[in-house]
């Protein structure tokens, strides 16, 4: 194999067990999410069970990511959520922690987690990004979590400790 790209594949996600975690915060921004990532999910494959797991805001979707990953049950987690400027220091902190948190786990856990969380300066640029003029971004996270499920599928085993 010189050169793999899950990308180049049709996006199969039979047989993936895939969890998502979505944020109330902004929630008329993150159920068009939702609904963009169940469907995806489902058009391309994964069937049955997807578990939707529901936080208060997309602070707390690390800890709930780094549950679900290092559990041994899911390939990948989609987490999504809103974190929009406005006028509140709060978005540094919230926005910041939450993807520093998520890509934290899926290095130490080595399960995708996926980080379908708009970052915007208002709430028009939020709109357009979850079904909007600018898409969906759920769609993109759920796309994304196959395409890395399939890869990592494709790539060697970690060694054990002491080989
Ligand atoms: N949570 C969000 O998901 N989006 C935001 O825009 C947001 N803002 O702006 O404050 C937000 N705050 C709540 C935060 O995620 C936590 O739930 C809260 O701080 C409790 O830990």
């Amino acid at each position: 194999m010189g050169e793999y790209s899950a990308a180049d594949e049709p996006l199969d996600g039979t047989g993936m067990r895939i969890a998502v975690i979505a944020a109330r915060f902004n929630d008329h921004i993150t159920k068009p999410l939702l609904a963009g990532a169940l469907d995806t999910l489902h058009e391309h494959g994964v069937t049955g069970d997807v578990p939707v797991f529901w936080v208060p805001g997309a602070f707390e979707i690390p800890l709930v990511a780094k549950r679900l990953a290092s559990s041994g049950v899911y390939d990948a987690v989609v987490c999504l959520g809103a974190v929009i400027r406005g006028d509140t220091p709060h978005f540094d902190y919230v926005a910041g922690e939450c993807a520093s948190g998520i890509s934290h786990v899926a290095l130490s856990t080595e399960v995708p987690c996926v980080f379908g969380v708009l970052t915007t300066d208002d709430l028009d640029q939020a709109l357009a990004r979850s079904g909007g003029a600018e898409g969906n971004k759920g769609c993109e996270a759920a796309r994304t979590a196959i395409e890395m499920v399939a890869l990592l599928q494709r790539l060697p085993s970690p060694a054990r400790q002491g080989d």
